[in-house]
C-alpha cells in the first residue's frame, strides 16, 4: 500500500487515482500531511457525495436549517463580514510587478508564513477534497479547480455557485493546468466562527496557480473559486490574450421585438450588478464573473464561470427587486448569511417591512440597541449579508447558461456609485473610448470590503481589488482585444446613483429603461445627442420607454436635470483620473489621447455655453 492511500484510506485514494493526475495526488498528500485533519473525504460528482457535504454543514453547526424548505443560515465571525483587503496579498517573486494598490508580500516569505499557519490547522476536523469547473463543462473557456477545505459551508456554497468538475479533471489527462485552493477556517470559537482573525491570511501565488486562505470563513475570503480564482484568471488571461472580468452577463429582451441581445456589465461590489442582471423581463447568465474570448468570426463571447449567485441581500424588497425577492422567499436550496433570524425566518435590512427587535444575527444573540466592542450599535443584519443560490433554480435563468461557446456580447455596461457627476447613461464613441469609460469608473466604497465606506475611488472596470497585473498592461490588453474583434460591442457608462439636493434622481427600476435604450441603440433604433463625453439619449426616445416598461410618466424637466452635463464635476474627476493614472507606466497612449480630447471639449463647451451645467437640449 502506498503512503497516500495509508493516509487517506483506500476509497478516497481510488477516487483520486481514477483522475490519473499526479499533480492532484501530490497536492492532496502535501496538505493532508501539513494540515493534519482527523479525516479526509474526497468528493466526486456523485449526488450522494454532494448531499453528504450539505448535511455535514448542518451537522457540524456551520449552517442551521430555516423554516422554509431547503433554506439554511450561516454566520461568519463578527469581524469577518467582508473581503479582507489588507491581508489578501499576492506572493511576489523578484522582478514581478502588480498594480500599485495591490498588496504584496515577498513570495518566499509569504509561502513560509502561510505554511506555518496551515500546519495543524485542520486538527480534529474533516478535510473535504472537491473538484469544480470554472465555466461550462467541455468548454474552451473553462478552467478546472481543486478546492481543499475544512469548512463544509465553503464546500456547500461552491456546490451552489460552481459546476462540479470531477469528470472535467479526467479530461485534463494528467496535466497541471488547473487552479488549486487550500483553505482552513482555523481554530473555531463556540459559535463555530474562525477565532484567530488577527492571523487571517489570503495569499495568492500567481506563478503556481494556487491560493492559500486561512483563519476566515466569509465567502469572499474563503471560497477559492470566487474572487481568489478571479485574480489567478486575470494573470492567466493576460498571458493568453483573453479577458477575465468582474462582470454580469444578461440577455436583454425588448418587449415585442422578438430578439435577445446579450450584455455584460462591470460595477464595483454593491453598486447594482446583481439587480441589473435580475431585472424583470430579462434573463440572467451571470451576476459576477465572466471570461471573454474572441470566436472565429470575430465576435466577443462570454461565459459565466459561476452557475449561482452570492448576492447582497440589503435593500432587496418586492418593489425594487421583485425577481430576487421572489427567489428568496420560495423553497429551494439556499444559504443566507449574516441575516437576522427569528423562529427560523430570515430578516434583512431594507426588505420593505419592519424588523423584529431581537433575534440571532452575526453578533450572536441580538437585541435592538446592542453595542459591539467598539461601542458601535449593531444593526439587525449586516449590510453585506448575503444569499447563495443556484441560477438554474430561477425562473429568469437564461437558456444559454451552460453553452460551452458562451453568448455573443453586443453591449457592455460600466457603472459605479456616483452621486454627482455622470448622467444616468451615455454611449461611448468607439471601443477605445469605451475602454476609457471602463477605466475611469469612479465609485464610493461599500461594505463588500473591510474598509471605510463612502470614499470615492477610481475603480478600473470594477477590478481594483483584483488587478494583479499592472493596470496599464491590463488596459492595453483591453484595447488590443477590441482591435481583434470584427463585431465590436457598444459600451455604455451607466449611473444609478445620481442625486440632486440629497435625493436620488431615479427609482431603482429606471435602469430597465436605460438598458432598453442601449439595446435599441445597438439595433440602430434610436438617434442620440453627441456631447463631449459620449452619445446621450433623447427625451423623445426615453419617454415612450418609461411608459412601456414602467407605466410611468417621464417628465421633460426630470430628463433635463438627469441628463445635464455637469462640466465642473466632470473636470474635477478628470483631475482625479490624472492623479490616479499619472505615474502609471505602460498606459496605452490612446487613453491619454481620449482623456485630453474630452477635457478640451468640455472646457470649450463651458466657454461657448457660458454654463457649468449644460442641459441636453443644448445638443439638439
Ligand atoms: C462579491 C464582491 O461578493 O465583489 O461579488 O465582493
Ligand atoms: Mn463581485
Amino acid at each position: 500500500m502506498n503512503s497516500l492511500s495509508k493516509l487517506i484510506g483506500d476509497e478516497n485514494y481510488s477516487k483520486l487515482e481514477e483522475l490519473g493526475n499526479p499533480h492532484v495526488m501530490r497536492i492532496v498528500e502535501r496538505y493532508v500531511r501539513l494540515c493534519k485533519p482527523a479525516e479526509v473525504s474526497v468528493i466526486t460528482d456523485d449526488p450522494d457525495e454532494i448531499a453528504y457535504v450539505r448535511e455535514l454543514a448542518i451537522r457540524n453547526g456551520e449552517e442551521m436549517r430555516l423554516r422554509m424548505e431547503g433554506h439554511t443560515v450561516h454566520y461568519d465571525g463578527y469581524y469577518d463580514q467582508a473581503r479582507d483587503k489588507e491581508n489578501t496579498r499576492v506572493l511576489l517573486p523578484p522582478g514581478m510587478r502588480v498594480s500599485p494598490w495591490i498588496k504584496t508580500i515577498d513570495r518566499d516569505e509569504g509561502l513560509r508564513e502561510i505554511h506555518q499557519l496551515l500546519d495543524g490547522a485542520m486538527r480534529g476536523k474533516e478535510m473535504l477534497v472537491r473538484f469544480f469547473c470554472l465555466g461550462p463543462r467541455s468548454s474552451r473557456f473553462s478552467i478546472c479547480a481543486l478546492q481543499l477545505t475544512d469548512s463544509a459551508y465553503v464546500a456547500h456554497s461552491e456546490d451552489l455557485l460552481y459546476r462540479t468538475g470531477y469528470e472535467e479533471f479526467k479530461r485534463l489527462r494528467g496535466s497541471s493546468a488547473f487552479f488549486a485552493f487550500i483553505h482552513s477556517a482555523g481554530e473555531l470559537d463556540e459559535r463555530g466562527c474562525s477565532k484567530n482573525i488577527d492571523k487571517r491570511r489570503i495569499y495568492i501565488d500567481l506563478i503556481d496557480g494556487k491560493v492559500y486562505s486561512v483563519n476566515n470563513q466569509y465567502a469572499g475570503n474563503s471560497l477559492g473559486l470566487k474572487k481568489l480564482a478571479l485574480r489567478l484568471a486575470v494573470y492567466k488571461s493576460h498571458q493568453e490574450g483573453w479577458l477575465a472580468e468582474h462582470m454580469l452577463i444578461m440577455g436583454v429582451h425588448p418587449p415585442g421585438k422578438g430578439r435577445v441581445t446579450y450584455f455584460t456589465g462591470a460595477f464595483p461590489s454593491a453598486c447594482g450588478k446583481t439587480s441589473t442582471a435580475m431585472l424583470p423581463g430579462n434573463t440572467i447568465v451571470g451576476d459576477d464573473i465572466a471570461y471573454l474570448r474572441i470566436d472565429e468570426e470575430g465576435n466577443a463571447r462570454a461565459v459565466n464561470i459561476e452557475c449561482g449567485i452570492f448576492g447582497i441581500i440589503k435593500d432587496v424588497n418586492p418593489v425594487d427587486d421583485p425577481v430576487i425577492y421572489k427567489a428568496l422567499t420560495t423553497p429551494k436550496e439556499l444559504i443566507f448569511s449574516n441575516v437576522l433570524v427569528v423562529d427560523g425566518v430570515p430578516y434583512w435590512l431594507g426588505m420593505g417591512r419592519e424588523l423584529p427587535k431581537r433575534g440571532i444575527n452575526h453578533s450572536g444573540e441580538w437585541w435592538e440597541g446592542k453595542l459591539d466592542e467598539e461601542g458601535n450599535p449593531i444593526p439587525p443584519a449586516h449590510p453585506n449579508a448575503r444569499y447563495t443560490l443556484r441560477l438554474r433554480d430561477l425562473e429568469n435563468v437564461d437558456p444559454r447558461l451552460e453553452d460551452p461557446e458562451g453568448v455573443i456580447v453586443e453591449g457592455i455596461l460600466f457603472g459605479g456609485r456616483d452621486s454627482d457627476t455622470n448622467v444616468p447613461i451615455y454611449e461611448a464613441f468607439n471601443w477605445g473610448h469605451g475602454v476609457y469609460v471602463g477605466a475611469t469608473i469612479e465609485s464610493e466604497t461599500t461594505p463588500a470590503a473591510l474598509e471605510k465606506v463612502g470614499v470615492r475611488e477610481i475603480n478600473p472596470m470594477a477590478m481594483l481589488d483584483f488587478l494583479v497585473i499592472p493596470v496599464g498592461k491590463y488596459l492595453s490588453d483591453y484595447i488590443e482585444f477590441g482591435r481583434r474583434l470584427k463585431r465590436v460591442p457598444r459600451v455604455y457608462a451607466i449611473n444609478y446613483f445620481l442625486k440632486h439636493e440629497g435625493r436620488y434622481l431615479n427609482d431603482k427600476l429606471d435602469k430597465k429603461v436605460w438598458i432598453l435604450w442601449a439595446e435599441g441603440r445597438i439595433h440602430d433604433e434610436y438617434d442620440a445627442l453627441k456631447t463631449p463625453v459620449g452619445y446621450m439619449p433623447r427625451y423623445e426616445d426615453l419617454n415612450p420607454l418609461f411608459r412601456e416598461a414602467l407605466n410611468k410618466d417621464y417628465r421633460r424637466e426630470d430628463y433635463e436635470l438627469q441628463f445635464s452635463l455637469r462640466i465642473d464635476r466632470l473636470l474635477e474627476r478628470m483631475r482625479r483620473i490624472e492623479a490616479f493614472y499619472g505615474s502609471e507606466p505602460d498606459m496605452p497612449e490612446e487613453f491619454w489621447k481620449i482623456h485630453n480630447q474630452i477635457k478640451a471639449d468640455l472646457k470649450a463647451l463651458r466657454e461657448e455655453s457660458g454654463r457649468s451645467m449644460v442641459p441636453p437640449s443644448y445638443f439638439e
